[in-house]
């Protein structure tokens, strides 16, 4: 599948990339590049197309590892299978990290997949460009609004998707607040897609397909919901601000447009992608034979659902192990309530036990026993007539756990809970108390959350892991609270079971553990729940 260029030719990539920013005299021989790519030891495995026809036809928002480690993997993979258009324009949202590492080396990166027995790897070549959205809006809105982009796919984390505590637009945030008296210099996701697609919309070109590839309840819907919200708000701005332009072609506004023209397909995206360390990048140098600033370190498994609705086309990703549907919602509830769900209870019972890594926290038998049991709670509320096979699933689950080599630590799953908790732990227990069932092993993953930012600045270093909500969290865990009280504090704050009739009885499951997890750590509450 993979295989040589006869020749290293920069392509679009030189045309669009920004200049290399380093002087790269001291380095041009030293590190990866389109030129030194024939160099690299045959083990290694190279783009096999040449990467100066590519076409870019997605712009991708939010290049950081998850990102390099799976959809420009899969697209990597159609490029070397033929298809030329689908070229990734990389758009950083925030930081300039990834640009700065990865235009010195024409875009690549190497990705090393590890098992607990091998290393492989593999340098991906379909980021063709890559741009920083405050230093350079205008620049992503080129791209946004060239004709040739007929997808945008994002993985921005949950937390970028502006979310108040009850699941809508947070319309009192401040770059919301600057998207909607700037549109034309955006900040925000929804400040880019919808200018782009208003100015689509006005020059006549399609609409792209918005593809959200992150961690979201139905995660298409969402982000369509979300981006709705927003153009609404938009369109009354504009149109209290005398705005000819929106409507001036007889219709109702941007997200009536947004609403009925654009396609949001759902999709569940699965790789455990650990962060880079500095030990990874010298090893990676060693092998390759020159320096890769921007590796990244992944585990063999891939898995990506797509619902296939693309009007403006999309690559023939089902020739490359992607799996096309029509509903995703079944594998995005398994993955979710399974795989993160657990995840989220192993970093923070993971941390308070004193492990570090999530191979270390799966190995402890107290852990292991937990997250069985998890499994056995949110399994029931998963469809049953839909075809999952959810005791193949957890068993893969506690190999890929398992693996030593990725040395997944428990302190970066930890980062965000307030985003992450709901769909991954909250949203199940809703359902078994619909079953007259009691959530318990659920609810202690939400009382871990808490006692592991209770312990932060203690027993935890202070920024150990982060989260948008640290200010009032950090300062209702400091007001020496009774754990009844904590609780209800934390669940207004994250809006965790908003409006459902069994809130107070999981506020009181959860009080009761965040008890004991106070009085003995995680081994008092796992005795409690054996009780
Ligand atoms: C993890 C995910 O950091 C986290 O919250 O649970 O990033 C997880 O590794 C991926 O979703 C796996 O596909």
């Amino acid at each position: 599948m993979l295989r040589r260029l006869s020749s290293a030719a920069p392509g679009y990539l030189h045309a669009t990339l920004p200049k290399p920013l380093s002087s790269c005299n001291a380095m041009t021989s030293s590190h990866l590049s389109d030129t030194t790519l024939q160099q690299l030891p045959k083990r290694v495995a190279i783009p096999g197309y040449d990467r100066s026809k590519v076409i870019p036809g997605i712009v991708h928002l939010g290049v950081g590892a998850f990102h390099r480690a799976h959809q420009a993997a899969y697209v990597d993979n159609c490029l070397a299978a033929g298809g030329m258009d689908w070229g990734i324009v990389g758009v950083s949202l925030r930081s300039v990290d990834t640009r700065d590492a990865l235009s010195p080396q024409d875009g690549l990166y190497t990705l090393a997949i590890r098992s607990s027995g091998e290393e492989k790897l593999r340098v991906i070549g379909s980021i063709g460009s890559m741009l920083v959205a405050p230093e350079d809006p205008c620049a992503v809105l080129a791209a946004l609004t060239d004709p040739r982009t007929r997808i945008v796919t994002l993985t921005i984390t949950e937390k970028a998707y502006l979310r108040a505590a009850g699941g809508g637009l947070d319309t009192a945030h401040p770059d919301i607040v600057h998207d909607l008296a700037n549109p034309q210099m955006p900040k925000t996701a929804h400040g880019f897609l919808a200018e782009a697609l208003a100015r689509r919309r006005d020059a006549g070109t399609p609409p792209f397909t918005v593809l959200c590839c992150d961690n979201l309840p139905a995660n298409g819907a969402t982000l369509h919901r979300l981006l709705t919200e927003f153009a609404e708000l938009r369109d009354a701005r504009l149109d209290q601000m005398g705005d000819t332009r929106l409507g001036a072609k007889g219709d109702a506004g941007l997200a009536r447009h947004i609403a009925d023209q654009v396609a949001f397909p759902s999709s569940m995206v699965d790789r455990i992608v650990p962060a880079t360390t500095d030990a990874d990048r010298a090893r990676i140098a060693v092998e390759l034979g020159v320096e890769d600033a921007w590796p990244v370190m992944t585990e063999p498994f891939c898995q990506w659902v797509i619902e296939d609705r693309f009007p403006a086309g999309r690559p023939a990703w089902e020739r490359f192990g992607v799996t096309m549907v029509e509903d995703v919602g079944p594998f995005e509830d398994m993955k979710l309530r399974l795989l993160n769900g657990a995840h989220s209870g192993i970093a923070y019972l993971g941390l308070l036990s004193g492990h570090a890594t999530v191979d270390r926290a799966f190995a402890d038998p107290a852990i292991r026993q937990f997250v069985d049991a998890l499994w056995a709670e949110a399994i029931p509320t998963l469809p049953e007539d839909a075809g999952l096979d959810t005791s193949a699933y957890t068993a893969e689950l506690a190999e890929r756990f398992s693996n030593t080599a990725l040395a997944h630590r428990t302190a970066q799953i930890a980062n965000d809970g307030s985003q992450k908790l709901p769909q991954r732990i909250v949203a199940s227990a809703i359902e078994r108390l619909h079953a007259s069932a009691a959530p318990r092993h659920l609810m202690l993953v939400v009382a871990a959350w808490i006692a592991a930012c209770e312990a932060r600045g203690k027993a935890l270093p202070e920024a150990h892991f982060t989260d948008p909500l640290d200010v009032p969290m950090t300062a209702i865990c400091g007001n020496r609270l009774s754990a009844a009280e904590t609780v209800a504090a934390v669940f207004d704050l994250a809006g965790f079971a908003k409006g459902e009739p069994g809130r107070e009885r999981l506020m009181e499951l959860t009080a009761n553990h965040l008890e004991q997890l106070r009085r003995g750590g995680p081994a008092a509450a796992f005795a409690a729940l054996g009780s």
